[in-house]
């Protein structure tokens, strides 16, 4: 048994809460050795080497890929695991109806069992870690003890790590408990596979009231590195709800004017939606001295400041995004980021000693190794790359990373996007005409399932605020804070909703999206500055064809028409299909979106079959 003068640290630990539950841990799980992680060049590159020693980490071509490493996961644990998250609050009423729940005492129960001895023959690491920049007071501290050093070094890149946390924690701080296991402990000189895991047992565990994570028998991404969805999201959404905040899964980006006017914006769009590819966008080259900067990619904190203004956080350090797709064309900034000191998993590797996944080239190079390890057989039909194989890249390498991204005060937010993928009904972007017609929008905003994880493809599946797998309580509760919110603010964000995904009768993009999507970040860009008066169409406010920047563009007028226009009928359907969402979270539901349905729908009846941009049928 590991006695507490055997805990390893290079620093004193003087936060005593802190030590008395690493201790208890330690009796639980009975790790062969404990180490404090000081977040030290020294320690990730160290880590990285035993990964290496492992068999677990490949080391890329230092030529091609400095200082970066592929490996490949088990074939079990390749993602989230929605259907094993739980949300264990004292009451299964503040959980709500989208959220998996069992009563918290029970789930301990159950979880202890699993945890005695879960890391015999492992190290036991000890992160501290700061979700924001050190010491800013939009930022959270969070403490992860974890058996894998695949997730050390992971949560190097993707949040702040090490003595630096402690010194703000202090002695009597607070902090986020966040315990991880990969749930496979080693009997007495058992060799450890490539990718440890538990096959059959996984638990991904939120004790909201006591702020605490537990994650058992998932190595992957955000089952594992507990800062991202299990605590800037889930846990963080409960605190900001606690203490008037927001935690919001959003990019946040900057757009700047050839005048050097800026404005910065908050997207939320669910998965599969381009949501990096909109954080990192370059403007179409005739929009010579308009810029965009990135903040975030996926996980905004945003808190009020003493002038009443709204001030958004980037609380990671990192990008965990998805590979495949990612390309010179699709996100060139992206490819920069990711070209050294970078982290892939999933992905296919090289002859020479580099990655490659599906969409990266047209043309596949040859004799690959696919994330099996194998070597991939390109008439197999199947994917080289696993299609959510990922990169986990330091921010700071992006070439178009905001110059405020780290500031402590954070940046103020003009305006929220809210954008799903939806191949009919919704218009490219229309503007809530006030800030509950906005919320309504967030809550009902859907997307056509495009993996065969969510059953039938093309279905259209609710996401409200892109947060249905990732808000820690009541969803309806959640919507009543947004409102609430609002109600507070002097002069709250504009809303707006935008889909690139609109498709003509043969299946064809009506819209070219990528870097043309800067021609509605301009409107909106103008829009929260109070120019480019909208037209009133019967489900908010729209742009003219005129007031769109068409510079390199040939979309006519009537093509924009019908990106713009509204079909009663499709959306009378969309209304029932939103009471559909609302009947499941009926107890708790705001009136306000129960009237804003009512209002929608006497102005779809007003209006013609299909409302268009032409004079004529405004
Ligand atoms: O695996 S993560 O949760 O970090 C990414 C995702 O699934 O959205
Ligand atoms: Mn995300």
């Amino acid at each position: 048994m590991i006695t507490e003068s055997a805990i390893q640290s290079s620093f004193e630990i003087k936060h005593k809460e802190a030590s008395d539950w690493i201790n208890e841990v330690v009796q639980l799980c009975k790790p062969d050795q404990v180490q404090w992680c000081d977040g030290s060049k020294e320690e990730y590159d160290g880590l990285c080497q035993k990964l290496v020693d492992k068999g677990t980490f490949i080391r890329l071509n230092p030529e091609k890929r400095p200082n970066s490493y592929a490996c490949f996961s088990d074939p079990s644990d390749v993602a989230r695991v929605e259907d094993r998250t739980y949300i264990c609050s004292k009451r299964k009423d503040d959980a709500g109806p989208t959220n998996n729940w069992m009563e918290p005492r029970e789930m301990k129960q159950t979880l202890n069992k699993l945890l005695d001895g879960c890391m015999k023959g492992r190290t036991m690491y000890v992160i501290p870690f700061s979700m924001g920049p050190v010491g800013s007071s939009i930022s959270h501290i969070g403490i992860e003890i974890t058996d894998s050093e695949y997730v050390v070094v992971n949560m190097h890149i993707m949040t702040r790590v090490g003595k630096r946390v402690m010194d703000v924690l202090g002695k009597e701080g607070e902090f986020v408990k966040c315990l991880h296991t990969v749930g496979a402990p080693l009997k007495d000189g058992q060799k450890d596979v490539l990718w440890p895991t538990n096959q059959t047992t996984k638990y991904i565990v939120h004790y909201p009231e006591e702020r605490s994570i537990v994650s058992y028998g998932s190595g992957y991404g955000g089952n594992a590195l507990l800062g991202k969805k299990c605590f800037a999201l889930r846990i963080a959404s409960v605190m900001a709800q606690d203490e008037g905040w927001l935690a919001e899964h959003m990019l946040i980006l900057g757009v700047e004017s050839p005048e050097k006017e800026k404005s910065y914006v908050a997207a939320a769009f669910p998965s599969a939606c381009g949501k990096t590819n909109f954080a990192m966008l370059i403007p179409p080259k005739e929009f010579k001295g308009w810029k965009v900067t990135t903040v975030g990619d996926d996980i905004a904190w945003i808190k009020t400041s003493k002038d009443g203004s709204l001030r958004a956080i980037n609380p990671e350090a990192g990008y965990f995004g998805v590979a495949p797709g990612t390309n010179e064309k699709t996100n060139p900034n992206a490819m920069a980021t990711i070209s050294k000191n970078s982290i892939f998993t999933n992905v296919a590797v090289t002859p020479d000693g580099d990655v490659w996944w599906e969409g990266m080239t047209d043309q596949p190079p040859k004799d690959i190794i696919d994330w099996h390890g194998k070597k991939w057989d390109p008439t197999s039909g199947k994917p080289a790359a696993h299609p959510n194989a990922r990169f986990t890249t330091p921010a700071s390498q992006c070439p178009c990373i905001d110059e405020d991204w780290e500031n402590p005060e954070g940046v103020p937010i003009s305006a929220f996007i809210f954008g799903g993928r939806r191949s009919t009904t919704i218009p490219v972007v229309y503007q809530a005409p006030n800030w509950a017609f906005g919320v309504y929008l967030a809550s009902t905003m859907g997307s056509e399932t495009t993996a065969a994880a969510f059953g039938e493809v093309g279905k259209v599946r609710r996401d409200p605020f892109a947060m249905l797998p990732f808000c820690g309580y009541h969803m309806a509760d959640y919507f009543n804070h947004w409102l609430q919110f609002g109600r507070n603010l002097q002069a709250p964000p504009r809303i707006f909703g935008v889909n690139w995904f609109l498709k003509d009768e043969n299946g064809k993009f009506l819209w070219p999206g990528y870097g043309d999507n800067f021609r509605i970040l301009k409107w909106i860009f103008e829009r929260v500055r109070g120019k480019a008066a909208p037209i009133e169409s019967p489900i908010g406010w729209m742009p003219s064809y005129e007031d769109i920047d068409w510079r390199g563009s040939e979309m006519t007028k009537e093509q924009f028409a019908k990106i713009i226009e509204i079909d009663s009928e499709a959306w009378k359907k969309e209304l029932l299909s939103h009471a559909e969402l609302f009947e499941r979270m009926y107890d708790k539901l705001p009136k306000e979106l129960i009237f804003m349905r009512e209002l929608l729908l006497s102005s779809l009846w007003r209006s013609p079959a299909k409302w268009k941009l032409e004079p004529e049928t405004v």
